[in-house]
């Protein structure tokens, strides 16, 4: 199929279409960037969830919920599920395998997982071009599942209208997540495995933690929510929660703001890649190894190489 005749039939139905897109995506073959032009041009209706945390927090147990509720609303789901550190894809995880057979067969979702493939190199990215497929394939609803908390974490938030953090009683949770910067892109916690003996203390540790977090006036309040995932407990008031949050992103005319936002950091994105790979050409690359003894001997420091790299080869 020719690109133009694979945008012409994407659609929800068409999920083996969405699948090639997302692949030829992923693998960056030679029509990705075309494909990704003309996903973007047809993408912003869709709304796009985010649900983050560390390991095991119970994020795909309350993507699944959530998707069970959206589809009782007869709303169509993408499912994005991003996995920076396995080297498995295309649901080889059991996780994924159960999920597939819960949910994975109605029509109107579709799942995809991605994982880094021993390359950390670009999977945000693409998984944030793979939103944008399943948005001009027409989903209502999208959900970025990301696990862990590093750097892709925190950008594929940025390219979600909602971000919920899903956080669990053990281990010191809330502090870890201060500190992993989870704190500045969570809309809402999701409080989850509050079965678990010590949630009520750790909400509360949350809370307090949270009065701290510095608020303009006109600015969303961080709201968490109580859920048992696996027993279906407070993922309607979660989903109460996001909607919530869409309305007053749209009521305050954030929601332009916050997407102008991350259209921007995708441009930057770009354009930091093409300067970076232009710059590193045979003879760059020749002259920084030749020179790191400099380094080691004290004789210069990074910040002088760099400038003298920079001055030469620019
Ligand atoms: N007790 C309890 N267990 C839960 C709850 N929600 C999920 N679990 C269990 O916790 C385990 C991890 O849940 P997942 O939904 O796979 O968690 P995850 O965050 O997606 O995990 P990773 O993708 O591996 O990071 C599973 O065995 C779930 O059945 C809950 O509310 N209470
Ligand atoms: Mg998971």
């Amino acid at each position: 199929m020719t690109t133009t005749s694979l945008i012409q039939s994407l659609s929800l139905e068409n999920k083996g279409v969405i699948s090639r897109i997302i692949s030829i995506v992923e693998n960056e073959a030679a029509e990705s960037t075309l494909l990704e032009n003309a996903v973007f041009k047809q993408s912003g209706k869709s709304y796009k969830i985010g649900i983050t945390g560390p390991p095991g927090a119970g994020k795909s147990t309350i993507t699944n919920q959530l998707t069970k509720l959206f589809r009782l609303q007869d709303k169509s789901v993408g499912i994005i599920a991003v996995d920076p550190t396995s080297p498995f894809t295309g649901g080889a995880l059991l996780g994924d395998r159960v999920r597939m057979s819960e949910i994975g067969l109605d029509d109107k979702v579709y799942i995809r997982s991605m994982a880094s493939r021993g390359s950390m190199g670009g999977l945000s990215r693409k998984a944030i071009v793979a939103g944008d497929v399943l948005d001009a394939a027409g989903f209502e609803y999208i959900i970025f599942e990301t696990v862990g908390v590093g750097q892709s974490e925190l950008d594929i938030a940025k390219a979600a209208d909602t971000t919920v953090v899903t956080l669990v009683p053990e281990s010191g949770d809330s502090i870890q997540a201060m500190k992993a910067g989870l704190m500045e892109i969570a809309d809402i916690f999701a409080f989850n495995k509050s079965d678990r003996p010590g949630a009520d203390a750790a909400i509360a540790s949350l809370n307090s933690i949270m009065q701290f977090k510095v608020r303009q006036a006109d600015e969303w309040k961080t709201e968490i929510v109580k859920t048992v995932a696996q027993e279906n407990i407070g993922i309607a008031d979660l989903a109460d929660k996001i909607e919530f949050h869409r309305n007053f992103l749209l009521r305050t005319d954030k929601l332009n703001q916050l997407r102008m936002n991350n259209y921007e950091a995708r441009t930057r994105e770009v354009v930091s890649r093409k300067l970076n790979s232009e710059f590193w050409d045979d003879r760059s690359n020749d002259f920084l190894h030749q020179n790191l003894m400099t380094l080691l001997k004290k004789v210069k420091s990074p910040n002088e190489l760099a400038d003298e790299i920079y001055k030469k080869y620019n």
